[in-house]
């Protein structure tokens, strides 16, 4: 199945008034269990999010877990805090919302699934990262799926090459 097929399955978000929604897609060329290990560790986003510096979780893990992400220097935020909704380790599908913190992005919940591909006859994973969340006031919603998309995508891309290392 194709991308279009996934994202009508699993990444319907129904963005209201002043929200925005899309998604991001990524092939990577590792398994989907090396993929999948990195993705599923909702404690852990640091493995692969180039901008998370430390993550400290209240509670254990499981579905209605929170998790208190510091980012590195630099960004439009220090810190974020954001819950577990779904974890899916059959179907592949992790869903989170940010439920607090120093930045922009109130109502934020993101979708991430990954699906095994084969691409050139090896093993790959096809990952569809998809988010619903309010326009800012003062921002475009051009400006905000800009915006949200561009760091999905550093997400994405970091994730495929630490997947691609451990595939070797
Ligand atoms: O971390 C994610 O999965 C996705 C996003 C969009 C996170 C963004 C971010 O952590 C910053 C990178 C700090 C940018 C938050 C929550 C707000 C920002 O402004």
């Amino acid at each position: 199945m194709d991308a279009a097929h996934y994202i009508r399955r699993h990444h319907r978000h129904n963005p209201g008034h002043q929200q925005c929604a899309s998604a991001v897609v990524k092939h990577i060329t590792a398994p989907v269990d090396i993929v999948w290990s990195l993705v599923r560790r909702f404690d852990q986003p640091q493995s692969y999010k180039p901008f998370v510096s430390r993550c400290t979780m209240r509670g254990g893990l499981n579905i209605g877990s929170v998790r208190e992400v510091d980012v590195k220097s630099g960004l439009p935020a220090t810190t974020s805090t954001e819950r577990l909704e779904l974890l899916d380790d059959t179907e592949h599908i992790l869903g989170i919302k940010i439920v607090g913190g120093d930045h922009r992005l109130k109502n934020y919940s993101s979708i991430l699934t990954v699906h095994p591909e084969v691409t050139e006859g090896r093993s790959g994973t096809l990952v569809i990262e998809s988010f619903v969340v309010d326009i800012p006031n003062g921002n475009t919603q051009d400006e905000t799926c800009y915006f949200v998309k561009a760091l999905i995508n550093c997400n994405l891309k970091s994730l495929s090459d630490i997947s691609e290392r451990m595939a070797v």
